[in-house]
């Protein structure tokens, strides 16, 4: 080890096993208005952000303008024949809080694909990417590379008010909203079907388009889960990695291409939209490990438990926030239930419910062991032909602009400013736990 990094070494394994320590002993104790425990885990339930799109609950789930997903999809428009509900019409709800008519969303489909034009630069971008670059890295980089085009950023340079923001950064969210589904399909393509594309069918909504685009699979019932899919993942609340990276960036005044390509790097995480593909690997080396495509529930859980003794985390489990099973992994059992028969990766998925949750509980620390989002798309997919599962995150990520997108404008228009949180050092906490404790003796 060079010299450099062996005093690191020493100097980080002492001072995190001193804070662990720390922690644990004056969890409840106050440091202005929060506690040590959120100052050093993740700033868990702190109010400081106000994020107009939706609100999670911790049991009832995450709510849309107030609107829980079952209510969601009785309540927003579907696309002809189709049981599902467009996204399209979430976007408008998020955006002005009112459930669209019909003719409100097909306004907004149209806009979209007036808009969907992608700039010849960015393919010429990807196709400089190596072809087995991580689909979320190419995502990422595709969304910052539109940025030349970004209205705001013209704007702004031309001395737009301050009053005119959203406007801009609105012009800016529709234009990237238009061009996702082109952008994520291309880099499908050229990652596992040799850079052979499909052209765009502008007689299709848009998420349906995108399931076309991907060419995984021509059936009604892929394009039903794609619009389904990109709906449920849109928005749950500000908190999470990638909204607030995406506020977070946007609130420097960053146009809504840096702000979303922000935002798909904390999403690219595996403790957060990572999960999926995590889920989903971990399932298939199950199977590998275990010899057998169909496992009992005693089989799976002795994996799962030599998974946790390992250290490893269980993908598709457990949440910041969420205190019951997901409704966003409920309303996938339900889609499977009513179109999926005869899937042995359904059937795991269904028995690591019973399973998983058991041996979380049994670990004592865990405080939620049921399954989120992640924990079921992948069976989905990879049931419809999509086997590539690095790729699952891109179309979380394109899903979840619609929110960060429409917030983003929400921020413009209540002027919201730059973040600028308090940090102290762990020697001040370690002075200021002294200090206390000497004051509370006197
Ligand atoms: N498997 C094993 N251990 C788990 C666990 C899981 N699924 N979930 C939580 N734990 C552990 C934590 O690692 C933590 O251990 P340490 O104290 O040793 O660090 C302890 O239980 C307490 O954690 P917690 O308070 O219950 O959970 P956090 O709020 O800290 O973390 C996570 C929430 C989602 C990150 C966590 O549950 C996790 O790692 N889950 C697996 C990854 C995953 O599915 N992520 C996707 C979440 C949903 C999402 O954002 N989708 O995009």
């Amino acid at each position: 080890m060079d010299p450099l990094k062996q005093k690191f070494r020493d100097k980080a394994l002492s001072l995190a096993t001193e804070l662990k320590a720390l922690r644990k002993a004056n969890a409840d104790v106050k440091v202005g208005d929060v506690n040590i425990a959120q100052l050093f885990g993740g700033m868990r339930g702190i109010k400081s952000m106000i994020w107009e799109t939706s609100h999670l609950d911790p049991i009832d789930g995450i709510k849309f303008r107030g609107y829980t997903i079952p209510q969601l999809k009785e309540l927003l428009p579907k696309a002809e024949g189709g049981k599902e509900p467009l996204p399209e019409g979430l976007f408008w709800l998020m955006l002005v809080g009112e459930i669209p008519t019909n003719e409100e969303v097909k306004w907004l489909a149209d806009q979209w694909r007036t808009r969907s034009n992608v700039p010849a630069h960015t393919f010429k971008v990807l196709d400089q990417l190596p072809v087995d670059a991580h689909p979320m890295m190419q995502f990422t980089i595709a969304i910052a590379s539109m940025q030349s085009e970004s209205v705001f950023v013209k704007r702004y340079a031309e001395g737009m008010r301050k009053a005119e923001y959203w406007d801009a950064t609105y012009e800016d969210s529709m234009n990237l909203i238009a061009r996702l589904p082109r952008v994520a399909a291309y880099i499908y393509r050229r990652s596992y079907h040799n850079g052979n594309h499909i052209s765009p069918d502008f007689t299709l909504d848009w998420a349906a388009n995108f399931a076309h685009m991907l060419g995984v699979n021509d059936t009604p019932d892929f394009k039903s889960l794609i619009r389904l899919y990109l709906t449920i993942h849109a928005d749950h609340e500000g908190g999470n990695a990638s909204a607030h990276a995406t506020h977070l960036v946007g609130s420097t005044l960053s146009d809504a291409y840096l702000s979303l390509s922000g935002g798909m790097n904390a999403l690219a995480g595996p403790l957060h939209g990572l999960a999926n593909q995590e889920v989903l690997k971990f399932i298939l080396n199950m199977i590998d490990a275990l010899g057998t495509g169909k496992p009992t529930e005693s089989q799976i859980a002795d994996y799962v438990n030599s998974t946790l003794a390992s250290g490893r985390v269980i993908p598709g489990f457990g949440h910041a926030v969420l205190r019951r099973p997901d409704p966003r992994y409920t309303a996938q059992q339900e889609f499977a239930k009513e179109y999926i028969k005869n899937s042995d990766i359904v059937e795991i998925v269904k028995k690591m419910f019973v399973v998983v949750p058991e041996s979380l509980k049994a670990l004592g620390k865990v405080k939620n062991p049921w399954p989120n989002v992640d924990a079921h798309s992948g069976a989905l997919l990879i049931h419809y032909g999509m086997k590539e599962h690095s790729f699952y995150t891109v179309l979380f990520g394109v899903s979840r602009a619609l929110g960060v997108l429409s917030s983003l404008c929400w921020s413009r228009a209540l002027g919201m400013t730059i973040e600028r949180p308090k940090s102290v050092t762990s020697k001040w906490v370690k002075e200021f736990l002294k200090e206390s404790t000497v004051a509370s003796k006197n």
